[in-house]
Protein backbone atom coordinates (compact mmCIF):
# COMPACT_ATOMS: atom_id res chain seq x y z
CA UNK A 1 0.00 0.00 0.00
CA UNK A 2 3.14 2.38 0.82
CA UNK A 3 3.88 1.70 -2.67
CA UNK A 4 0.98 2.95 -4.42
CA UNK A 5 0.78 5.83 -2.26
CA UNK A 6 4.76 6.75 -2.70
CA UNK A 7 3.58 6.51 -6.91
CA UNK A 8 0.50 8.93 -6.81
CA UNK A 9 2.10 11.36 -4.21
CA UNK A 10 5.07 12.00 -6.88
CA UNK A 11 2.93 12.34 -9.82
CA UNK A 12 1.32 15.08 -8.18
CA UNK A 13 4.36 16.66 -7.77
CA UNK A 14 5.40 16.23 -11.31
CA UNK A 15 2.31 17.96 -11.96
CA UNK A 16 2.72 21.03 -10.01
CA UNK A 17 2.43 24.46 -12.65
CA UNK A 18 5.68 25.53 -13.66
CA UNK A 19 4.87 28.90 -11.94
CA UNK A 20 6.56 27.45 -9.07
CA UNK A 21 9.94 29.75 -8.28
CA UNK A 22 12.90 27.81 -8.81
CA UNK A 23 15.41 28.49 -5.91
CA UNK A 24 18.60 26.74 -5.30
CA UNK A 25 19.77 25.04 -1.99
CA UNK A 26 24.13 23.98 -2.07
CA UNK A 27 24.64 21.93 1.17
CA UNK A 28 28.25 21.58 1.97
CA UNK A 29 28.44 18.30 4.77
CA UNK A 30 32.00 19.26 5.37
CA UNK A 31 30.81 22.60 6.59
CA UNK A 32 29.61 22.14 10.31
CA UNK A 33 27.80 24.21 12.36
CA UNK A 34 26.23 23.77 16.01
CA UNK A 35 25.22 20.70 17.35
CA UNK A 36 21.64 19.43 18.45
CA UNK A 37 21.42 17.86 21.37
CA UNK A 38 19.05 14.93 22.78
CA UNK A 39 17.47 17.71 24.97
CA UNK A 40 16.68 20.79 22.66
CA UNK A 41 13.40 20.10 22.52
CA UNK A 42 11.12 21.18 25.06
CA UNK A 43 7.62 22.31 26.54
CA UNK A 44 6.68 24.75 28.91
CA UNK A 45 3.82 24.55 31.00
CA UNK A 46 2.02 26.87 33.72
CA UNK A 47 3.32 26.42 37.22
CA UNK A 48 -0.19 26.02 38.31
CA UNK A 49 -0.40 22.59 36.71
CA UNK A 50 0.86 21.13 39.56
CA UNK A 51 -1.69 22.04 41.64
CA UNK A 52 -2.99 19.05 39.87
CA UNK A 53 -0.78 16.51 41.25
CA UNK A 54 -2.11 13.78 38.39
CA UNK A 55 -1.48 15.55 35.72
CA UNK A 56 2.33 15.32 35.09
CA UNK A 57 2.16 11.47 36.74
CA UNK A 58 2.74 8.13 35.04
CA UNK A 59 -1.11 7.73 35.24
CA UNK A 60 -1.45 10.04 32.47
CA UNK A 61 -0.30 7.93 29.83
CA UNK A 62 -1.64 9.25 27.02
CA UNK A 63 0.56 12.91 27.71
CA UNK A 64 3.47 10.38 28.15
CA UNK A 65 2.71 9.05 24.67
CA UNK A 66 2.86 12.45 23.30
CA UNK A 67 5.93 13.95 25.04
CA UNK A 68 8.07 10.51 23.90
CA UNK A 69 6.79 11.13 20.33
CA UNK A 70 8.35 14.67 19.89
CA UNK A 71 11.97 12.73 21.79
CA UNK A 72 13.13 10.83 24.23
CA UNK A 73 15.09 13.07 26.13
CA UNK A 74 13.22 16.51 26.04
CA UNK A 75 12.88 19.09 28.76
CA UNK A 76 9.48 20.26 30.40
CA UNK A 77 10.26 23.39 31.88
CA UNK A 78 7.54 24.70 34.47
CA UNK A 79 7.13 27.97 35.28
CA UNK A 80 5.22 30.77 33.66
CA UNK A 81 3.19 33.35 35.39
CA UNK A 82 1.14 31.31 37.90
CA UNK A 83 4.88 29.98 39.42
CA UNK A 84 4.44 33.59 40.89
CA UNK A 85 1.22 32.48 42.66
CA UNK A 86 2.05 28.91 43.46
CA UNK A 87 2.90 28.09 47.19
CA UNK A 88 4.80 25.26 48.49
CA UNK A 89 3.42 23.46 51.34
CA UNK A 90 5.10 20.39 52.91
CA UNK A 91 2.40 19.49 54.53
CA UNK A 92 -0.72 19.96 51.95
CA UNK A 93 -3.00 17.42 50.16
CA UNK A 94 -4.72 17.70 47.03
CA UNK A 95 -8.83 18.17 47.58
CA UNK A 96 -10.53 15.95 44.60
CA UNK A 97 -11.59 19.13 42.85
CA UNK A 98 -8.02 20.15 42.00
CA UNK A 99 -7.02 16.48 40.17
CA UNK A 100 -9.39 18.16 37.49
CA UNK A 101 -7.37 21.36 36.99
CA UNK A 102 -6.20 21.91 33.66
CA UNK A 103 -3.73 24.72 32.93
CA UNK A 104 -3.81 27.07 30.42
CA UNK A 105 -1.59 29.51 29.48
CA UNK A 106 -2.06 32.34 31.59
CA UNK A 107 -4.00 35.33 29.77
CA UNK A 108 -2.15 37.82 30.84
CA UNK A 109 -4.13 39.19 34.48
CA UNK A 110 -3.32 38.32 37.72
CA UNK A 111 -3.40 34.43 38.44
CA UNK A 112 -4.90 32.33 41.15
CA UNK A 113 -3.31 31.45 43.97
CA UNK A 114 -2.34 27.77 44.19
CA UNK A 115 -0.75 25.33 46.43
CA UNK A 116 2.03 22.95 45.56
CA UNK A 117 2.37 19.46 46.84
CA UNK A 118 4.65 16.82 47.76
CA UNK A 119 2.29 14.07 45.86
CA UNK A 120 3.05 16.60 43.07
CA UNK A 121 6.59 16.42 43.32
CA UNK A 122 6.62 12.58 43.58
CA UNK A 123 4.37 12.27 40.28
CA UNK A 124 6.09 14.89 38.50
CA UNK A 125 9.53 12.27 38.83
CA UNK A 126 6.99 9.01 37.75
CA UNK A 127 6.33 11.16 35.23
CA UNK A 128 9.90 12.21 33.84
CA UNK A 129 10.91 8.78 34.21
CA UNK A 130 8.15 7.42 32.35
CA UNK A 131 8.77 10.30 29.38
CA UNK A 132 12.63 10.47 29.46
CA UNK A 133 12.47 13.94 29.60
CA UNK A 134 14.10 15.79 32.64
CA UNK A 135 12.77 19.34 34.46
CA UNK A 136 13.76 23.45 34.23
CA UNK A 137 12.10 23.84 37.45
CA UNK A 138 10.77 27.66 38.71
CA UNK A 139 10.70 28.80 42.17
CA UNK A 140 8.38 31.43 43.21
CA UNK A 141 10.57 34.92 43.05
CA UNK A 142 7.16 37.49 43.14
CA UNK A 143 5.27 36.20 46.07
CA UNK A 144 7.61 33.52 48.07
CA UNK A 145 10.17 33.79 50.31
CA UNK A 146 13.70 32.87 50.19
CA UNK A 147 13.32 30.13 52.69
CA UNK A 148 10.34 28.30 51.14
CA UNK A 149 12.27 28.46 48.04
CA UNK A 150 15.00 26.74 49.79
CA UNK A 151 12.60 23.84 51.18
CA UNK A 152 10.85 23.56 47.56
CA UNK A 153 13.93 23.19 45.68
CA UNK A 154 15.18 20.47 48.24
CA UNK A 155 12.34 18.67 48.13
CA UNK A 156 12.00 18.63 44.13
CA UNK A 157 16.06 17.68 44.21
CA UNK A 158 15.91 14.99 46.67
CA UNK A 159 12.69 13.39 44.81
CA UNK A 160 13.64 14.20 41.27
CA UNK A 161 17.32 13.64 41.40
CA UNK A 162 20.09 15.22 40.08
CA UNK A 163 19.97 13.96 36.67
CA UNK A 164 16.24 14.75 36.12
CA UNK A 165 16.88 18.56 37.33
CA UNK A 166 18.25 20.49 34.52
CA UNK A 167 17.96 23.60 36.29
CA UNK A 168 16.17 26.25 39.02
CA UNK A 169 14.91 28.77 37.70
CA UNK A 170 14.01 31.77 40.15
CA UNK A 171 11.30 34.30 39.40
CA UNK A 172 9.28 34.33 35.69
CA UNK A 173 9.56 37.45 33.18
CA UNK A 174 11.39 39.60 36.26
CA UNK A 175 11.69 42.55 33.43
CA UNK A 176 7.76 42.96 34.00
CA UNK A 177 7.70 42.78 37.69
CA UNK A 178 7.89 46.67 37.48
CA UNK A 179 4.43 46.68 35.85
CA UNK A 180 2.21 43.84 37.26
CA UNK A 181 2.37 44.19 40.18
CA UNK A 182 4.52 42.27 41.34
CA UNK A 183 7.37 45.38 42.42
CA UNK A 184 6.88 48.77 42.02
CA UNK A 185 7.17 51.13 39.55
CA UNK A 186 10.76 51.70 40.12
CA UNK A 187 11.87 48.19 39.79
CA UNK A 188 15.51 47.70 38.52
CA UNK A 189 17.64 45.18 37.18
CA UNK A 190 20.11 45.75 40.28
CA UNK A 191 16.96 45.07 42.17
CA UNK A 192 16.43 41.75 40.73
CA UNK A 193 19.90 40.65 40.92
CA UNK A 194 19.84 41.38 44.61
CA UNK A 195 17.43 39.68 45.40
CA UNK A 196 17.78 36.59 42.58
CA UNK A 197 21.20 36.46 45.27
CA UNK A 198 19.19 36.01 48.40
CA UNK A 199 17.30 33.23 47.12
CA UNK A 200 20.38 31.30 45.30
CA UNK A 201 22.04 31.50 48.05
CA UNK A 202 19.09 30.58 50.19
CA UNK A 203 18.91 27.22 48.17
CA UNK A 204 22.68 26.43 47.87
CA UNK A 205 22.44 26.21 51.78
CA UNK A 206 20.57 23.56 52.00
CA UNK A 207 21.24 22.09 48.63
CA UNK A 208 24.41 22.97 47.50
CA UNK A 209 24.86 20.79 44.43
CA UNK A 210 21.70 22.99 43.04
CA UNK A 211 21.59 23.90 39.34
CA UNK A 212 19.98 27.24 37.99
CA UNK A 213 19.56 29.20 34.90
CA UNK A 214 18.07 32.50 33.94
CA UNK A 215 16.94 35.14 34.44
CA UNK A 216 14.15 33.79 32.40
CA UNK A 217 13.06 37.52 31.37
CA UNK A 218 10.32 38.31 28.95
CA UNK A 219 12.12 39.72 26.34
CA UNK A 220 14.46 43.04 27.73
CA UNK A 221 17.35 41.43 25.50
CA UNK A 222 19.69 43.83 27.67
CA UNK A 223 19.03 41.86 31.20
CA UNK A 224 20.58 39.05 29.55
CA UNK A 225 24.50 40.47 30.32
CA UNK A 226 24.85 42.08 33.24
CA UNK A 227 22.80 38.42 34.42
CA UNK A 228 25.66 36.38 32.80
CA UNK A 229 28.37 38.65 33.92
CA UNK A 230 27.28 38.39 37.63
CA UNK A 231 26.45 35.09 38.12
CA UNK A 232 28.34 33.31 35.50
CA UNK A 233 29.85 30.52 38.07
CA UNK A 234 26.31 30.05 39.28
CA UNK A 235 24.41 28.87 36.29
CA UNK A 236 23.89 26.64 33.69
CA UNK A 237 22.91 28.87 30.85
CA UNK A 238 21.10 31.92 30.55
CA UNK A 239 17.26 32.54 29.09
CA UNK A 240 14.85 34.34 28.20
CA UNK A 241 10.92 34.31 26.35
CA UNK A 242 9.91 35.29 22.98
CA UNK A 243 6.51 35.50 21.54
CA UNK A 244 6.08 36.49 17.92
CA UNK A 245 3.32 38.59 18.54
CA UNK A 246 0.71 40.17 20.71
CA UNK A 247 -1.71 41.16 21.59
CA UNK A 248 -4.44 39.01 20.01
CA UNK A 249 -6.62 42.06 20.19
CA UNK A 250 -4.54 43.52 17.48
CA UNK A 251 -5.67 43.27 13.97
CA UNK A 252 -2.17 43.46 12.82
CA UNK A 253 -1.08 40.27 14.37
CA UNK A 254 -2.07 38.11 11.31
CA UNK A 255 -0.25 34.65 10.20
CA UNK A 256 1.13 36.82 7.09
CA UNK A 257 3.23 38.87 10.29
CA UNK A 258 3.73 35.09 11.80
CA UNK A 259 5.80 33.94 8.72
CA UNK A 260 8.21 36.71 8.30
CA UNK A 261 11.31 37.39 9.96
CA UNK A 262 10.69 39.36 13.56
CA UNK A 263 13.05 41.74 14.92
CA UNK A 264 12.61 41.32 18.18
CA UNK A 265 13.55 37.62 17.73
CA UNK A 266 16.69 39.29 16.17
CA UNK A 267 17.37 41.15 19.09
CA UNK A 268 17.59 38.60 21.13
CA UNK A 269 19.80 36.14 19.03
CA UNK A 270 22.34 38.25 19.38
CA UNK A 271 22.12 39.09 22.73
CA UNK A 272 22.59 35.65 23.44
CA UNK A 273 25.86 35.61 21.08
CA UNK A 274 27.28 37.90 22.71
CA UNK A 275 26.56 36.81 26.04
CA UNK A 276 28.54 32.67 24.91
CA UNK A 277 31.30 35.58 23.28
CA UNK A 278 31.62 37.09 26.56
CA UNK A 279 30.87 34.47 28.95
CA UNK A 280 30.92 31.53 27.61
CA UNK A 281 27.47 30.84 29.00
CA UNK A 282 24.59 28.99 26.39
CA UNK A 283 21.39 30.23 25.86
CA UNK A 284 18.15 28.62 26.22
CA UNK A 285 14.63 29.87 24.98
CA UNK A 286 12.85 28.58 27.85
CA UNK A 287 9.35 29.96 27.00
CA UNK A 288 8.38 31.12 23.42
CA UNK A 289 5.36 31.01 21.48
CA UNK A 290 3.38 32.50 18.47
CA UNK A 291 1.46 35.35 20.50
CA UNK A 292 1.55 36.16 24.15
CA UNK A 293 -1.58 36.60 26.25
CA UNK A 294 -3.17 32.58 25.83
CA UNK A 295 -2.41 33.39 21.77
CA UNK A 296 -4.91 34.06 19.03
CA UNK A 297 -7.73 32.59 17.73
CA UNK A 298 -7.08 31.74 13.93
CA UNK A 299 -3.35 32.12 14.28
CA UNK A 300 -1.63 30.64 17.24
CA UNK A 301 -4.30 27.32 16.67
CA UNK A 302 -3.65 27.04 12.73
CA UNK A 303 -1.22 24.94 10.30
CA UNK A 304 0.80 28.21 10.14
CA UNK A 305 2.19 27.92 13.53
CA UNK A 306 3.73 24.70 12.73
CA UNK A 307 5.99 26.34 9.84
CA UNK A 308 6.53 28.83 12.67
CA UNK A 309 7.34 26.60 15.47
CA UNK A 310 9.58 24.07 12.88
CA UNK A 311 11.49 27.13 11.77
CA UNK A 312 12.17 28.56 15.05
CA UNK A 313 13.66 25.51 16.08
CA UNK A 314 16.10 25.15 13.59
CA UNK A 315 16.87 28.56 13.57
CA UNK A 316 17.40 28.77 17.36
CA UNK A 317 19.77 25.95 17.05
CA UNK A 318 22.17 27.35 13.91
CA UNK A 319 21.89 30.57 16.22
CA UNK A 320 23.40 28.40 18.84
CA UNK A 321 21.10 28.22 21.33
CA UNK A 322 20.67 24.73 23.72
CA UNK A 323 16.99 24.43 23.35
CA UNK A 324 13.32 25.35 23.14
CA UNK A 325 10.38 25.07 25.19
CA UNK A 326 7.01 25.55 23.74
CA UNK A 327 4.62 27.51 26.18
CA UNK A 328 1.06 25.64 26.61
CA UNK A 329 -1.31 23.57 28.32
CA UNK A 330 -5.07 23.06 28.86
CA UNK A 331 -6.76 24.16 25.66
CA UNK A 332 -4.95 27.59 24.94
CA UNK A 333 -4.38 28.51 21.55
CA UNK A 334 -1.15 28.07 21.10
CA UNK A 335 -0.47 25.46 22.72
CA UNK A 336 1.43 22.08 21.02
CA UNK A 337 -1.31 19.96 22.69
CA UNK A 338 -4.52 20.46 24.00
CA UNK A 339 -6.71 18.65 26.64
CA UNK A 340 -7.46 17.31 29.84
CA UNK A 341 -6.68 13.95 31.42
CA UNK A 342 -10.79 13.46 31.51
CA UNK A 343 -11.76 14.31 27.85
CA UNK A 344 -7.79 12.87 26.34
CA UNK A 345 -5.47 14.95 24.75
CA UNK A 346 -4.89 15.85 20.91
CA UNK A 347 -2.16 17.23 18.71
CA UNK A 348 -2.81 20.66 18.00
CA UNK A 349 -1.58 21.85 14.70
CA UNK A 350 1.86 23.42 15.90
CA UNK A 351 2.45 19.93 17.18
CA UNK A 352 3.56 18.87 13.66
CA UNK A 353 6.52 21.29 13.59
CA UNK A 354 8.09 19.48 16.47
CA UNK A 355 7.36 16.59 15.14
CA UNK A 356 9.22 17.24 11.93
CA UNK A 357 12.17 18.58 13.75
CA UNK A 358 12.39 15.55 15.70
CA UNK A 359 12.12 13.11 12.69
CA UNK A 360 15.31 14.35 12.06
CA UNK A 361 16.70 14.26 15.68
CA UNK A 362 19.97 15.18 17.19
CA UNK A 363 22.80 15.92 15.12
CA UNK A 364 24.87 18.28 13.73
CA UNK A 365 24.06 21.31 11.47
CA UNK A 366 25.97 21.48 8.41
CA UNK A 367 26.14 24.91 5.96
CA UNK A 368 22.80 25.20 3.53
CA UNK A 369 22.73 27.63 1.39
CA UNK A 370 20.15 29.06 -0.43
CA UNK A 371 20.28 31.16 -3.51
CA UNK A 372 17.47 32.90 -5.45
CA UNK A 373 15.13 33.30 -3.02
CA UNK A 374 14.22 37.07 -3.96
CA UNK A 375 10.62 35.66 -5.48
CA UNK A 376 10.10 33.52 -2.56
CA UNK A 377 11.98 35.21 0.81
CA UNK A 378 10.22 32.96 2.84
CA UNK A 379 11.37 29.76 1.88
CA UNK A 380 14.17 28.36 4.74
CA UNK A 381 16.35 25.76 4.68
CA UNK A 382 18.44 23.62 6.87
CA UNK A 383 21.01 20.75 7.09
CA UNK A 384 21.67 18.41 9.14
CA UNK A 385 24.33 15.30 9.72
CA UNK A 386 21.79 13.52 11.80
CA UNK A 387 23.37 11.11 14.84
CA UNK A 388 22.12 8.26 12.88
CA UNK A 389 24.61 9.37 10.00
CA UNK A 390 21.69 10.28 7.37
CA UNK A 391 21.88 13.85 5.70
CA UNK A 392 18.36 15.63 6.60
CA UNK A 393 17.38 18.09 4.90
CA UNK A 394 14.19 20.53 6.26
CA UNK A 395 12.25 22.89 4.36
CA UNK A 396 9.79 25.26 5.36
CA UNK A 397 8.17 27.03 2.67
CA UNK A 398 6.48 29.97 4.32
CA UNK A 399 5.39 32.16 1.46
CA UNK A 400 1.80 32.37 1.41
CA UNK A 401 1.38 32.56 -2.26
CA UNK A 402 4.14 31.00 -4.21
CA UNK A 403 5.12 27.22 -4.82
CA UNK A 404 9.06 26.63 -4.97
CA UNK A 405 10.83 24.40 -6.87
CA UNK A 406 14.13 23.42 -5.07
CA UNK A 407 16.69 22.23 -6.60
CA UNK A 408 19.11 21.13 -3.75
CA UNK A 409 22.99 20.37 -4.91
CA UNK A 410 26.24 18.82 -2.61
CA UNK A 411 24.01 16.41 -0.77
CA UNK A 412 25.04 13.00 -0.25
CA UNK A 413 23.37 9.27 -0.21
CA UNK A 414 22.26 7.46 -3.34
CA UNK A 415 18.59 8.45 -2.62
CA UNK A 416 16.20 10.42 -1.17
CA UNK A 417 12.98 10.23 0.45
CA UNK A 418 10.65 13.54 1.94
CA UNK A 419 7.94 13.61 4.57
CA UNK A 420 5.63 16.63 3.87
CA UNK A 421 4.44 18.98 6.47
CA UNK A 422 1.06 20.09 5.00
CA UNK A 423 -2.48 21.13 5.64
CA UNK A 424 -4.93 22.03 2.42
CA UNK A 425 -4.27 25.99 3.76
CA UNK A 426 -2.28 27.81 5.82
CA UNK A 427 -5.17 28.51 8.50
CA UNK A 428 -6.33 24.74 8.75
CA UNK A 429 -6.64 23.64 12.05
CA UNK A 430 -7.91 20.13 11.13
CA UNK A 431 -6.42 18.36 9.13
CA UNK A 432 -2.39 19.17 9.52
CA UNK A 433 -0.44 15.61 8.32
CA UNK A 434 3.37 14.89 8.54
CA UNK A 435 4.53 12.01 6.15
CA UNK A 436 0.89 11.77 5.12
CA UNK A 437 -0.25 10.85 8.70
CA UNK A 438 -2.17 12.52 11.46
CA UNK A 439 -0.86 12.00 15.26
CA UNK A 440 -2.93 9.69 17.16
CA UNK A 441 -4.67 10.29 19.86
CA UNK A 442 -2.87 7.82 21.71
CA UNK A 443 -0.06 10.46 21.08
CA UNK A 444 1.95 8.10 18.44
CA UNK A 445 2.89 8.51 14.71
CA UNK A 446 4.63 6.87 12.04
CA UNK A 447 5.16 7.93 8.47
CA UNK A 448 2.87 6.41 5.84
CA UNK A 449 3.85 8.61 2.70
CA UNK A 450 7.63 8.31 2.21
CA UNK A 451 7.87 10.56 -1.46
CA UNK A 452 10.43 9.40 -3.69
CA UNK A 453 12.77 12.67 -4.13
CA UNK A 454 13.61 12.53 -7.72
CA UNK A 455 17.19 13.46 -8.65
CA UNK A 456 19.17 14.04 -11.73
CA UNK A 457 23.24 14.23 -11.61
CA UNK A 458 23.40 14.62 -7.97
CA UNK A 459 20.91 17.62 -8.65
CA UNK A 460 17.48 17.06 -5.89
CA UNK A 461 14.59 18.61 -6.74
CA UNK A 462 12.01 19.26 -4.19
CA UNK A 463 8.45 20.90 -5.08
CA UNK A 464 6.91 22.63 -2.27
CA UNK A 465 3.65 24.64 -2.17
CA UNK A 466 3.01 27.00 -0.80
CA UNK A 467 2.82 27.21 3.17
CA UNK A 468 4.38 23.72 3.71
CA UNK A 469 6.91 22.06 4.89
CA UNK A 470 8.92 18.83 4.60
CA UNK A 471 11.92 16.90 6.18
CA UNK A 472 14.40 14.80 3.35
CA UNK A 473 16.24 11.79 4.34
CA UNK A 474 19.31 10.94 1.60
CA UNK A 475 20.51 7.27 2.22
C1 LIG B 1 4.25 34.78 29.39
C2 LIG B 1 3.96 34.13 30.73
C3 LIG B 1 2.95 33.01 30.59
C4 LIG B 1 1.77 33.47 29.77
C5 LIG B 1 2.24 33.96 28.40
C6 LIG B 1 1.10 34.56 27.57
O1 LIG B 1 5.15 33.64 31.30
O2 LIG B 1 2.53 32.58 31.87
O3 LIG B 1 0.82 32.48 29.61
O4 LIG B 1 3.17 34.99 28.58
O5 LIG B 1 0.83 35.75 27.77
O6 LIG B 1 4.65 36.06 29.56
O7 LIG B 1 0.51 33.88 26.75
Amino acid sequence: ASGSLLLSRSGIAEMMPNSAVPVDLAIDTSAYGNTIKPDFTGLSYEQAQLANPSFFSGTNTQLVEFLKTLGGQGVLRIGGDTSEYTFWNRHAKATKADLKKAAGPNKGTTPQRMTITPEAIRNLKDFLDRTGWSVIYGLNLGKGTPENAAAEAEFVMKTVGREKLVAFQIGNEPDLFNRNGLRPKTWTEEDYMRQWEQFFKAVRARVPNAPFAGPDTAGIASWLMPFAQKFKKDVEFVSSHYYAEGPPTNPAMTIERLMKPNPHLEKEIAAAKQVREETGLRFRLTETNSCYDGGKRGVSNTFASALWAGDLMFQEAKTGSIGINFHGGGYGWYTPIAGTQEAGFLARPEYYGLLMFAQAGPGRLVSAKLSGTEQAPLLTAYALRGDDGHLYVALFNKNLDKDVKVSISGSDGLSARALRLEAPYANDRNDVTFGGCPVGVDGRWFPLVEEHVPSKNGLYTVHMKKASGALVKFS
